[in-house]
């Protein structure tokens, strides 16, 4: 076939590609502390950008009114202002502090206020609790996986395991006369949590809230929910995954995460743990990962959150997860993603937030423009190399 009759093929390609786009959308609900670390918000860029996601919920296992308030005003500008939240009570005004490095900004407050167009406002900060539009997390997942299709959700911890804690020792409610453990047999397809070292590590995500929560939750889920399969995406996997560059300089200057990233790491790339967490729940093993065990279990001690991997042949429902290319390879993928998702809310005009932020930190988003005109040249001239070099 001539390199002529390829380009007139090219049309077809996109047919091809669009057909795929149509595919049933992965039903997605999200658990996070969206609060000491900006890479929560990076995930919930990826996940209320991706074509391929049905955004069901998004639960916060902090207690702070910033974090809420942060969510919403994330979601909103992605076009998700109908996502329910859940959080659990009581609601402190606490805010982050890096008392670890000294270098960290703090990032939630900001974009709430900042960005405060979601359902959730800024100006109702002192009432969230009393809004019916702010729900317990419990409920909400009781709620999601109840209307849900039979086996068809994911859910993605990418924070503390409370919530799910709290999910596992529910009993039978309006929503549905199913325990716990039975409503997530019955609706979840897989649980991916974003925590631990492999074959053994010392956690954040395991240890920073509840060790005992955590401990209930990854002990039991064999004997509770022995269905549906658990993988981990250990600190190991994005901890040298370096992304936000891209984002920072060259995203949509009304883009509340490029601000949370701005805000939290100055301009610095960050460590990718929680967007790997949501890219794999998304799309899979795919060309990015590769399983690190057939078999065994995680194991969490509940005095301190330490956890162990035990190598025990007759358990295959538990995995955690290697990367298959290269730290560098991998963030670029994030990176694209990222500017693919923060400048495709930009131009369906979803995001009109950052109007309290004055002329003097905002910049120009002329190089977000650039940026996409080269992804979309390099897309073409890609397919045009793959037509041609195929059948010529
Ligand atoms: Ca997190």
């Amino acid at each position: 076939m001539g390199f002529l009759s390829s380009l007139l093929l090219l049309p077809l390609t996109f047919i091809h590609l669009n057909s795929a786009v149509n595919t049933p959308k992965k039903n997605l609900i999200i658990d996070t502390d969206l609060y000491s670390d900006v890479d929560d918000a990076g995930a919930l860029l990826l996940a209320a950008t991706s074509p391929d996601v049905n955004l069901l919920a998004v639960n916060i296992n902090t207690k702070t009114t910033f974090s809420v308030l942060a969510a919403s005003a994330i979601l909103s500008h992605y076009g998700h202002s109908h996502v329910p939240i859940g959080i659990p009570r009581p609601l402190t005004n606490i805010t982050f502090f890096d008392g670890w490095y000294f270098s960290l900004g703090e990032y939630a407050s900001k974009t709430a206020y900042h960005f405060s167009g979601g359902k959730l406002k800024w100006e109702d900060r002192d009432r969230l609790e009393e809004l019916d539009d702010l729900w317990d997390p419990v409920a909400l997942y009781r709620k999601v996986l109840s209307e849900a299709e039979d086996g068809s959700v994911t859910i993605a911890s990418i924070g503390f395991l409370d919530n799910l804690s709290g999910l596992l020792n529910s009993t039978g409610d309006k929503y549905s006369s199913l325990s716990g453990p039975r409503l997530l047999s019955a609706k979840v397809r897989e649980l991916v949590i974003m925590g631990g070292g492999y074959p053994t590590g010392h956690s954040w995500n395991f240890f920073g809230s509840s060790s005992s929560l955590t401990a209930h939750v990854i002990n039991n889920w064999d004997s509770l929910v022995p269905s549906v399969p658990l993988f981990y995406v250990g600190d190991d996997v994005g901890k040298y995954v370096l992304t936000g560059t891209p984002l920072m300089t060259s995203g949509p200057d009304n883009d509340p995460v490029k601000w949370a990233y701005i805000w939290y790491s100055y301009y610095q790339p960050r460590a990718s743990w929680d967007p790997l967490a949501v890219l794999y729940a998304v799309h899979g093993l795919g060309d990015t990962f590769e399983l690190g065990n057939e078999y065994g279990y995680n194991h969490v001690d509940p005095a301190n959150g330490t956890n162990t991997w035990v190598w025990e042949e007759g358990r295959r429902n538990q995995f955690f997860l290697r990367l298959k290319k290269r730290n560098e390879t991998v963030a670029a993928k994030v990176d694209e993603l990222f500017l693919q998702g923060s400048l495709s809310a930009g131009r369906q005009g979803a995001g009109r937030g950052g109007e309290r932020l004055t002329g003097q930190a905002r910049k120009k988003d002329g190089g977000g423009l650039l940026w996409w005109a080269y992804l979309s040249l390099c897309t073409v001239l890609g397919t045009v190399i793959v037509w041609f070099s195929r059948w010529t």
